[in-house]
């Protein structure tokens, strides 16, 4: 048996790279569906060349299904496995800044066991210290990129390397202009990214992952309007001392807005949790 990296899926065929060359490939018949390949699985081929087994994963970038927000209400939808760093891409202006999404993609990258890094590109377009204040208590800090002037791209391309990183965020923030300003020669060589040249937009449609020049691998991904909340185990996750606190709750499904017995609330009514800190829980709490 072969084994070989799944780049891309169309569909039920499955683009798998074998030593450098890429084949397109089926499940065999008796593949579960609970184990259909995504962009980043290591897989095992047949004879034939098609999908006999999907190895273990490392690490998996998922979203709730279509079903809601709640992790029991229905299955994931998982965007890519075996995923080292996940570059939450926002942008400062076109499409606007939008911090909740922001906390969102870090959370689905920590849930996932995946290292999370903010890019704000677009960064030609608005006043860096503004952006700055925007992402100023983030850690990691974010980083200020624009794939129109260059800015940032060198430092973005050196925590790339080696790795395996999603970039992902809302359509039009920059993801696919920032893959072929950071890595030319593989943009040129696929040709198809950003489709023909002209105006009119280039909307990613799939995910894709390329092979980078110097080792490591980069997966574009289509903007994902919407990103919910698994909410059963979030957003407290976000903010320790507040998970922390809640051990003292009345309920144990405290979400700390209004529930009476309410540790969290208590803490802000005695000064000693941050009314901020806790106005920014209870803003990413109600956002559905
Ligand atoms: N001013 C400016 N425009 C940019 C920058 N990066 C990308 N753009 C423009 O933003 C638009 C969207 O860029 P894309 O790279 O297609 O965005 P995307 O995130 O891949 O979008 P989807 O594929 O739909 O998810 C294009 O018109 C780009 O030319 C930048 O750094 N500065
Ligand atoms: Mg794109
Ligand atoms: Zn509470």
């Amino acid at each position: 048996m072969a084994d070989g990296l799944v780049v891309a899926v169309t569909g039920s065929v499955f683009t798998v790279d074998t030593e450098g060359r890429e084949l397109p490939c089926r499940l065999r018949g008796r593949l579960r569906q609970d184990h259909t390949p995504v962009v980043g699985d290591h897989v095992e081929l047949d004879e034939r060349g098609a999908i006999a087994s999907v190895l273990r994963r490392r690490s998996v970038l998922s979203r709730p299904g279509p079903e809601g927000g709640r992790r029991r209400a229905g299955p994931e939808h998982v965007l890519a496995a075996n995923v080292d760093l996940l570059v939450a891409v926002q942008a400062a202006r076109q499409p606007p800044f939008r911090r909740g999404l922001v906390v969102r993609y870090l959370a689905m990258a920590r849930r996932g066991r995946v290292e999370p890094r903010l890019v704000v590109n677009k960064c030609d377009l608005e006043r860096e210290d503004i952006v700055r204040a925007w992402t100023r208590d983030l850690d990691p800090p974010a980083m200020l990129v624009s794939a129109a002037t260059g800015q940032g791209i060198d430092d973005l391309r050196a925590l790339l390397a080696g790795r395996v990183s999603v970039l992902a965020g809302p359509s039009g923030v920059g993801k696919t202009s920032l893959l072929r300003c950071l890595f030319p020669e593989v943009a040129a060589a696929v040709g198809a990214v950003g489709g023909p040249r002209g105006q009119g937009r280039h909307t990613t449609t799939a995910s894709r992952m390329y092979r980078l020049p110097g080792g490591g691998w980069l997966v574009d991904t289509p903007g994902i309007r919407e990103l919910g909340l698994f909410d059963d185990d979030e957003p407290e996750e976000l903010f320790p001392d507040i998970a922390s606190l809640a051990a003292g709750c009345r309920f144990r499904d405290c979400r700390h807005l209004r529930e009476p017995g309410c540790a969290v609330q208590a803490a802000v009514a005695a000064g000693e949790l941050d009314p901020d800190r806790y106005r920014q829980y209870a803003r990413l709490a109600k956002s559905p």
